[in-house]
């Protein structure tokens, strides 16, 4: 019954930062998915007899491709598939399912922040027995392996109804449709003072949170509104489409912008909250007052305690490298250790299997703790709305007394989404060539460059090796500018540029993020002369 069908390779299935990502008509094409599925199944040893997870975020083409994905686990081995229901399962809820049911690994079928629809993109994504992102030897083999593939192997069997849970069979291999909610709300449970959050909700604190028509919906209604008792309407856009209402399901503050405004408001809710395609972004605003992503970082890191999850304190903080150094400050004052990793959750999986890091997060919205080994945004807001139940203090009051204690980290990102790739790619070069005449030198009163370089991550787990993870210009004053290229898009190229400045606790705290790292940001035009070599007079993104 095992089919061996005849194929032939594609020459641009290298995974990014998180899984292959294409546009859907690429994906569309005849065998692509199909290659790349048998890519990874053949850079696996030890699968069979086991159990693989399936789920993604809804966008279209998952019900196609995860059919494709059951019949060729059961062609190549595997003896079980539990796959959610009606494909669903967001980036996190599938990490936790992986671990819990003890799963060989698992596909998260998603493109994550980026559109969906027609015309939008698709993503596939493996992560491991330990519910993580794949490591780069992974993806590294998987890649090569698509660049010889030569056939690939299914079954002859008709569509699971993924409508309806229960057990059924794809030909030998036995398929569970599960509750895609279930386990991940009873894990949420575990770690977080419910009742204080019911409590909270019921003396009349009111919160938004925007689904994005993406993934989070479901969870959302069923943690937020049925257990904790938010009031129906709390969730917004909570019915996952194909298309995310022709949105972009990324939660920052360009396509959140009218909660962002609601929240300026006194009329506003006390707490706004959203989530990304796959469900492990999150984005938190309190009234009058946007947490950015490196400060929400070190506040959950600084906090955790106040939630039954994390009452013992945690063991040490991972950041991204471009993530701003705010976490470092509370790390030092814990006396934990931190880590400085490459962008991507796949770089924090041995920390946290290691049991050195028990909170991890990157300046892209990305938050997470050892629940699972993946970033989670409903996990952020939960863990911020027991926060503010436990310190009985608004967002705001919580975020000035952190600053007052640390210090603040001005930080911003700007991004210049589909640039010329060879414009990019030597823009990239010219600035790596300036670094080493670049130290020492002072630019203006207080920015001498302290350090130049391509940030290189040496595993202090595995001991592997990764190189070229952004450029980075540090100063003697703290302030940095980080550039790199981004790994998620799918057009052209993405330039991310960072800056970050740290105000000391007795500083001042008030000033506009864009206009206290004005500075920084007319160095780096001066370094790499992005608007100049793109003609681009702003970036696409500010966040
Ligand atoms: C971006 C972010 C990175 C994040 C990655 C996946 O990568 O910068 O921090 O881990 O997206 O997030 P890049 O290479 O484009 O900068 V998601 O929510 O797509 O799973
Ligand atoms: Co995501």
């Amino acid at each position: 019954m095992i089919q061996t069908i005849k194929t032939t390779p594609f020459g641009d299935q290298k995974p990014g930062t998180s899984g292959l990502r294409n546009r859907v008509s690429v994906y569309q094409q005849t065998n692509y998915v199909e290659n790349y599925l048998q890519a990874i199944f053949d850079s696996l040893e030890g699968f069979v007899g086991q159990t693989l997870v399936i789920g993604g975020d809804r966008r279209f083409y998952n019900d196609v491709a995860i059919q494709t994905a059951i019949r060729m686990a059961a062609a190549n081995g595997f003896s079980k598939v539990m796959v959610g229901q009606n494909g669903l399962l967001s980036t996190p809820a599938a990490s936790h399912v992986i671990r819990h049911y003890r799963a060989f690994g698992g596909l998260v079928l998603s493109a994550s922040h980026n559109p969906g629809g027609p015309d939008g993109d698709f993503g596939i994504k493996y992560n491991v027995g330990n519910g993580g992102p794949a490591p780069e030897k992974i993806t590294n083999a998987v890649y090569d392996r698509t660049q010889e593939i030569d056939s690939y192997k299914t079954i002859d069997a008709p569509d699971v109804a993924l409508d309806q849970i229960g057990v059924q069979r794809s030909g030998d291999m036995v398929v569970e449709v599960i509750d895609p909610v279930a386990d991940y709300a009873a894990l949420m449970e575990t770690l977080f003072d419910f009742a204080a959050i019911e409590d909270l909700f019921a003396s009349g604190f009111t919160m938004t949170f925007d689904a994005m028509n993406a993934i989070t919906g479901p969870y959302a209604h069923a943690i937020l509104e049925n257990r904790l008792g938010a009031p129906k309407g709390t969730v917004k856009n909570g019915a996952p489409l194909p298309d995310f209402g022709k949105g972009h399901p990324d939660p920052n503050l360009v396509y959140c912008k009218d909660m962002f405004d609601l929240l300026m408001t006194a009329a506003g809710p006390d707490f706004g909250a959203a989530s990304d395609g796959d469900g492990d972004r999150n984005l938190i605003i309190g009234k009058y007052r946007f947490v950015t992503p490196s400060d929400s970082l070190a506040l959950l890191a600084a906090n955790a305690h106040l939630a039954p999850g994390y009452k013992a304190g945690i063991a040490g903080i991972a950041r991204s490298m471009p993530t701003s150094a705010a976490a470092d400050r509370v790390a030092e004052k814990l006396g934990i250790a931190m880590h400085e990793t490459p962008t991507g959750w796949k770089f924090f999986g041995n920390l946290l299997d290691a049991g050195r890091v028990t909170i991890c997060g990157e300046e892209s919205a990305g938050t997470g703790s050892n629940h699972v080994r993946e970033k989670d945004g409903l996990w952020a807001v939960l863990l911020w709305l027991n926060i503010v139940a436990a310190r009985k203090q608004s967002v705001d009051e919580i975020v000035r007394e952190h600053w007052a204690i640390y210090g603040r980290n001005y930080y911003t990102r700007h991004d210049y989404e589909e640039v010329d790739a060879t414009i990019a790619s030597k823009l990239v070069d010219d600035l790596r060539a300036q670094l080493p005449g670049l130290v020492g030198q002072n630019f203006g009163e207080d920015l001498q460059v302290a350090y130049a370089n391509d940030f290189k991550y040496h595993d202090p787990v595995d001991g592997s090796i990764s190189v070229k993870q952004g450029i980075r210009i540090g100063f003697a004053n703290g302030s940095r500018i980080v550039l790199r290229l981004s790994g998620t898009g799918t057009v052209g190229a993405t330039l991310r540029l960072y800056l970050e400045r740290y105000e000391a606790a007795d500083g001042r705290h008030d000033l506009d993020t864009q206009v206290a790292l004005e500075p920084l940001i007319k160095l780096s035009e001066q370094f790499a002369g992005i608007k100049q070599r793109t003609g681009r007079q702003e970036p696409s993104v500010i966040t």
